[in-house]
């Protein structure tokens, strides 16, 4: 008998204009390449990857709505006409008055981090992520995890992990007093639990907290978007609103937001801090000419910002975002067909594979995460990124390494690039491996650099 269709499926709302080759290789070339590599993912010459899942930061195909704006690139040093543009569209979609252009998210951590943390305080947020802390220690700070628990059992199907526990919060604000606490730092998703979302309730809740002890509350907006689709899905009361209504009412309970444009807004570089409070950002004008370039390009072209106030305005399209949360559900649906263990529910931007429990017979310190990345690019030339205990650093103050509950490995999908097919060939080379986990050997580091080492961080095989 036939079979009958019980639910339709989704398709991307665009198509294939520009194709870029890539290129395919043997095994013995991938481990010689990996050993070159000081087995880091990152320190990989991109040439010799086959399917690169590193990332979602940058590497988005962009429209030709976006390429046609590149074109009318105003690239005077002051005023330029797409810096006006890109204000307008901050204004009508994140809803913030004031905005300074950065070439990208971790140059207006620096700057936020420079003008409201003072050396002692402290910085309550809903798990760290690498370059937000450390900008945020680089000031004086300390930085405080005040997420949930569930957020750190990747088997908890909690549908916000990312919310904050504000008995944590309360903790912190009794223990050192809310004048040591310049700003709340969320994040909403949250990258290094999973692509993990926070709820409009919690949102709402830390604001009346914030505003009740006079501490601000500032927003890293990086994936804004991802975590407005997952209210929608997911929050009563959300069905029925537009991603860009859900959007403007997130931004509207923070003073401020930071943002890294190379992932929610389509483009491949780019970041701003936007902000209604006109003294912050009267210091950030002032400061982004010291380290970026003037405040009407912030270390960007013209033709950069041009790009990103067209992809704002693409990246709310009901059908678009859909469609990127779909490739990703799809990618993780597949894995959970043959048991692989994986971070649920599965995130926005990635689909996370639990290294713990991947390769139980593997020590933290033998990097678990980093040893399955490098694993999986030898089997397929599939490329990922390792968020474990090499992310993590060392204690500021102890030097000692940092042993985070979740040990990841982040297969992420850039925007609009990779089709099904590309999936379906990593997620077999991820059987693969699961497979052959038993023959598995861990790692161990050779050389690490003073900060950020999971950039540049050397192993060998022990
Ligand atoms: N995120 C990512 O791959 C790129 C480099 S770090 C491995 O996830 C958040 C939530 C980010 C982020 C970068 C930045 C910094 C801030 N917040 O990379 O400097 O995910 O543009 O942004 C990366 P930039």
């Amino acid at each position: 008998m036939a079979k009958k269709l019980t639910c339709k499926s989704w398709a991307e709302p665009f198509k294939v204009k520009v194709v870029e080759p890539i290129k395919m290789t043997t095994k013995t070339y991938r481990e010689k390449a990996a050993k070159e590599a000081g087995y880091n993912t990152f320190l990989l010459k991109s040439e010799d990857v086959y399917i690169d899942l590193l990332t979602d930061s940058g590497t988005n195909a962009m429209s030709d709505y976006q390429w046609a704006g590149m074109m009318l690139g105003d690239e005077a040093y002051a005023g330029s006409r797409n810096f006006y543009n890109l204000w307008d569209n901050i204004k009508k979609y994140y809803g913030f008055p004031y905005f300074v252009p950065t070439h990208q998210g971790r140059a207006a951590e620096h700057l936020i981090s420079k003008i409201l943390i003072k050396p002692g305080d402290y910085i309550p947020g809903n798990m760290y992520f690498t370059t937000t802390r450390q900008h945020q220690e680089l000031a004086g700070g300390t930085f405080v995890d005040v997420i949930i628990d569930e957020a750190n059992e990747p088997q908890n199907t909690h549908p916000f992990k990312g919310n904050v526990d504000l008995n944590k919060l309360d903790k912190l604000v009794k223990e050192v007093g809310a004048k040591k606490i310049p700003y709340i730092s969320l994040a909403a998703p949250v990258n290094m639990a999973g692509g993990q979302p926070v709820s409009m309730a919690n949102i709402i809740e830390l604001e009346s907290y914030a505003k009740k002890h006079g501490i601000k509350l500032w927003l890293d907006a990086t994936r804004a978007v991802e975590n407005a689709y997952f209210i929608k899905q997911r929050e009563k009361g959300y069905e029925d609103k537009t991603i860009a209504q859900i959007l403007k009412e997130m931004c509207s309970h923070f003073d401020g937001i930071w943002v890294s444009a190379k992932k929610d807004l389509l483009v491949n570089i780019g970041g701003f801090l936007a902000t209604r409070n006109k003294h912050v950002y009267e210091e950030a004008r002032n400061m982004v000419v010291v380290y970026e370039g003037l405040h009407t390009y912030g270390g960007l072209a013209g033709r950069d910002m041009e790009a990103m106030a067209r992809g704002i305005e693409e990246m709310t399209n009901y059908d678009y975002i859909r469609s990127r949360i779909g490739q990703i559900e799809y990618f993780g649906k597949k894995l959970m067909e043959y048991n692989i263990p994986i971070v649920q529910p599965i995130g926005g931007h990635a689909v996370f594979l639990d290294a713990k429990r991947f390769l139980p017979h593997l020590k933290q310190i033998e990097f678990p995460a980093q040893t399955l990345a490098i694993e999986v690019y030898m089997d397929s030339g599939v490329r990922a990124m390792e968020r474990g205990i090499v992310s993590a650093g060392r204690n500021k103050v102890t030097g000692e390494h940092n042993y985070p509950k979740l040990e990841l490995v982040r297969f992420t999908l850039p925007r609009r690039v990779y089709t099904q097919a590309h999936i379906d060939v990593t997620f077999e080379s991820i059987v693969s491996v699961y497979e052959n986990r038993k023959k598995i050997k861990g790692l161990k580091m050779v050389y690490e650099p003073k900060y950020l080492r999971f950039f540049q961080a050397r192993f060998d095989r022990l």
